[in-house]
């Protein structure tokens, strides 16, 4: 886990504390980008070489992050305004982050966590135009300061995203019924966030084979494990 102690810090990815003895990766992406699935072989990949990691997600997590994740994701409710919905998500990931990920990350623990802030930067910030440096400030306060050390940016276009969300037999969730324009601009959105925070995103192509993107994966995640001395090369 890296802590910024401020927002230039986080951008640029210098560390300034290693306070902690876990780490800590995030998946972003459109829907059906494929994150739960590469998560999935993450975790069992990182439990076959005996780490001690576990999945959680957001929003969810936490009994509270549940309640607002129903609140949120029902097609039957009647969208909140944008700042609202920013705010809903700021709080299940408050308490995700200081119930369940920082002291697993306290531990020594790996946490994967199915999306994370950069969700808000490019769905509020960018698809709903709430703009991303006020919501990163936000953000930053929400957590306290806590920042993935990596993130794996799964990058899928807006056409493919909506094929595999209708080959899929649950119901679309109520930002899944968002209109193509905001599935392009969430795209552009993450691929402006994968320049800004470069040391820290790593921009997967979502397009290949299944086992193919988790090589991909499985190649930085190995070169963060030697990095961190987890790993022996
Ligand atoms: N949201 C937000 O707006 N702001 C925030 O701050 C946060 C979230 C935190 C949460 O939904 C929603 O909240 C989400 C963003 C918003 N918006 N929506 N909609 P979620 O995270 O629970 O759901 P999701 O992101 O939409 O995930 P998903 O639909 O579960 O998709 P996924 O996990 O990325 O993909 P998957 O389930 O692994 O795969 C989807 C399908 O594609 C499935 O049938 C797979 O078998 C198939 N698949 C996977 N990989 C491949 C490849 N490589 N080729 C072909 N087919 C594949």
């Amino acid at each position: 886990m890296v802590i910024y102690k401020n927002k230039i810090a986080g951008i640029s990815g210098s560390a300034v504390d290693n306070a902690s003895k876990g780490i800590f990766i995030t998946f972003e992406g459109v829907d059906g980008s494929g994150k739960t699935t590469q998560i999935k072989l993450l975790n069992k990949f990182l439990k076959e070489k005996g780490f001690n990691s576990f999945i959680t997600r957001e929003p969810g997590g936490t009994a509270l992050g549940d309640s607002i994740r129903k609140l949120l994701l029902n097609p039957e409710n009647n969208g909140p305004v944008a700042r609202a919905e920013a705010l809903l998500f700021e709080a299940a990931r408050a308490e995700l982050t200081e119930k369940v990920i920082r002291p697993a990350l306290d531990k020594g623990k790996i946490v994967i966590c199915d999306r994370y802030f950069d969700s808000t930067l490019a769905y509020q910030g960018f698809a709903r135009g709430l703009g991303i440096d006020s919501l990163l400030d936000l953000s930053l306060w929400a957590t306290s300061g806590l920042v993935p050390d990596i993130t794996f940016l799964l990058s899928l276009d807006a056409s493919d995203s909506e094929k595999r969300l209708d080959r899929q037999s649950r119901k679309r969730d109520r930002i899944e019924h968002e209109d193509g324009d905001f599935k392009k601009k969430l795209q552009e959105g993450y691929n402006e966030l994968a320049g800004r925070f470069k040391e820290r995103i790593v921009l997967i192509d979502a397009n290949k084979e299944i086992n193919k993107i988790f090589c991909d994966i499985k190649l930085k995640m190995l070169e963060l494990l030697i990095s961190r001395g987890w790993l022996t090369q």
